[in-house]
C-alpha cells in the first residue's frame, strides 16, 4: 500500500512539472542573452530615444535572441564614470558625449573644430568615417557600436545676444570644441554636463548654454531662455560602445546584426536631430515666443574670423601627443565635402 502511494505521488510531482514548464514563460530561455546599456540623459532627449530604437532593433532583427535592458538619465552610470565603467564592466554597453574628456578622445573630438558640419546627419557620417579611418587607441578597450553628433550649435540665453559685445564675459555652459569657440568670441564657458545645466539656469549660475537647439523643447530651457543667437556652429560628438569581453561572449550572429547596425543607426539618428531640431524651434516659438536673432552677412564673417586660430591651435596641441594631426584635418575636411553633396 506505502509503496503504491509514493508512485501515485511520484506521477503527480513529475505531471506538475511538465504542466508548469508548459504553461509558465521560462525567465532566460538556453542561448538568450541579456544586455545592460547606461545612458545619462533623461529619456526624452535624442542620445536616448536614439538607444530605444537601436535596443528594439537588435531585439528584433536576433528574432528575440537578445534582449537589452536600458537605464536612462544616468541611473545605471553617469556622463563622466560611463567610458570607464564600461570598461569595467558596470554596464555592458554606454553612451558617452565625447566633449566631456576633451584629451581622452583628441582624434574623434577634432570633429568640433569650427569646419562647417552643416547637419547632424552629415556629422554623424563624418564622425564614424574618422573613427575607421585612424581607429583611435582611446577605443581599444571598447567595441565601437555607433557614433553620432548634435545638430551645429547655438546660443541660448536668458538675455539677448545680438552682437559681440552682448557676449563679453557672459556665463554660458559648454564643454571641449564648443566651449573653445564661446572663449574665442569672449564669452565665458561653464563646463558641466547636460543634465546639470538645468539646475545651473535655474540657480543662476549660468545666464544660457551653446548646443544644439532641441534641448530648447527636451529640457523646456525656452522656459528660462527667451532668446536663441542663431550661429549653427559646431557639432557634439557621442559614441556608443559595448565592454570588450561581453563583445567577444556574443554569437556571432549577434554581432553580425550590431556591425550591421553601425552606419545605419548613426544616419537614421542624424535624421531624427535634424527633424526634431525644426520641431523644437517650432514649439520654442509658439509655446515661449523665443526670439531667434539672425546675424548680418557682415557679423557672421567676423565672428567666423575670430575662429581660424582654433584649429591651428589643435594641430599643435594634437601634434605634441604624437597625433598625425595635420592629416586628421585634411581628411575631416575631405570628409564634409564628401558626405554634404
Ligand atoms: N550639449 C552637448 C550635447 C547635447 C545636445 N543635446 C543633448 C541632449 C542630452 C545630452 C547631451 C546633449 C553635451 O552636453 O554633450
Amino acid at each position: 500500500m506505502k509503496s503504491r502511494w509514493t508512485t501515485i505521488s511520484k506521477l503527480m510531482v513529475i505531471g506538475s512539472i511538465f504542466l508548469i514548464s508548459a504553461v509558465a514563460p521560462l525567465p532566460a530561455v538556453a542561448g538568450t542573452v541579456t544586455l545592460s546599456y547606461a545612458n545619462f540623459p533623461p529619456a526624452p532627449t535624442f542620445p536616448c530615444v536614439q538607444m530605444e530604437r537601436w535596443s528594439k532593433e537588435v531585439e528584433n532583427r536576433t528574432g528575440g535572441k537578445v534582449k537589452i535592458n536600458t537605464y536612462p538619465g544616468g541611473t545605471l552610470l553617469g556622463a563622466k564614470d560611463m567610458f570607464d565603467g564600461v570598461i569595467a564592466g558596470q554596464a555592458d554597453i554606454g553612451c558617452t558625449s565625447m566633449a566631456y574628456q576633451p584629451g581622452r578622445f583628441m582624434v574623434t573630438n577634432a570633429t568640433s573644430l569650427p569646419m562647417g558640419i552643416p547637419n547632424s546627419r552629415v556629422g554623424s557620417l563624418v564622425l564614424l568615417d574618422l573613427y575607421k579611418l585612424y581607429n583611435p587607441t582611446a577605443f581599444s578597450k571598447v567595441k565601437v557600436l555607433t557614433m553620432f553628433t548634435t545638430a551645429p550649435t547655438n546660443i541660448m540665453s536668458k538675455v539677448p545676444v545680438r552682437d559681440l559685445s552682448d557676449l563679453k564675459g557672459l556665463d554660458l555652459r559648454a564643454s571641449g570644441g564648443a566651449a573653445r569657440i564661446l572663449d574665442a568670441w569672449g564669452a565665458n564657458p561653464v563646463g558641466m554636463p547636460m543634465p546639470a545645466t538645468v539646475e545651473a539656469l535655474q540657480k543662476g549660475v549660468v545666464k544660457g548654454l551653446y548646443s544644439s537647439l532641441e534641448v530648447m523643447k527636451d529640457f523646456k530651457f525656452a522656459e528660462t531662455c527667451r532668446y536663441a543667437t542663431v550661429t549653427n556652429t559646431v557639432i557634439y560628438p557621442f559614441a556608443v560602445f559595448m565592454n570588450k569581453d561581453k563583445w567577444n561572449s556574443l554569437p556571432k550572429d549577434v554581432q553580425q546584426v550590431m556591425d550591421d547596425l553601425m552606419v545605419e543607426q548613426a544616419e537614421w539618428t542624424g535624421d531624427y536631430m535634424d527633424n526634431h531640431v525644426q520641431d523644437a524651434i517650432a514649439w520654442s516659438k509658439k509655446t515661449y515666443n523665443v526670439e531667434f536673432i539672425e546675424l548680418s552677412p557682415r557679423q557672421t564673417d567676423r565672428w567666423n574670423e575670430l575662429l581660424k586660430p582654433i584649429t591651428d591651435k589643435y594641430i599643435q596641441e594634437a601634434k605634441a601627443k604624437g597625433l598625425p594631426a595635420t592629416s586628421i584635418v585634411n581628411d575631416l575636411q575631405e570628409l564634409i565635402a564628401k558626405h554634404s553633396k
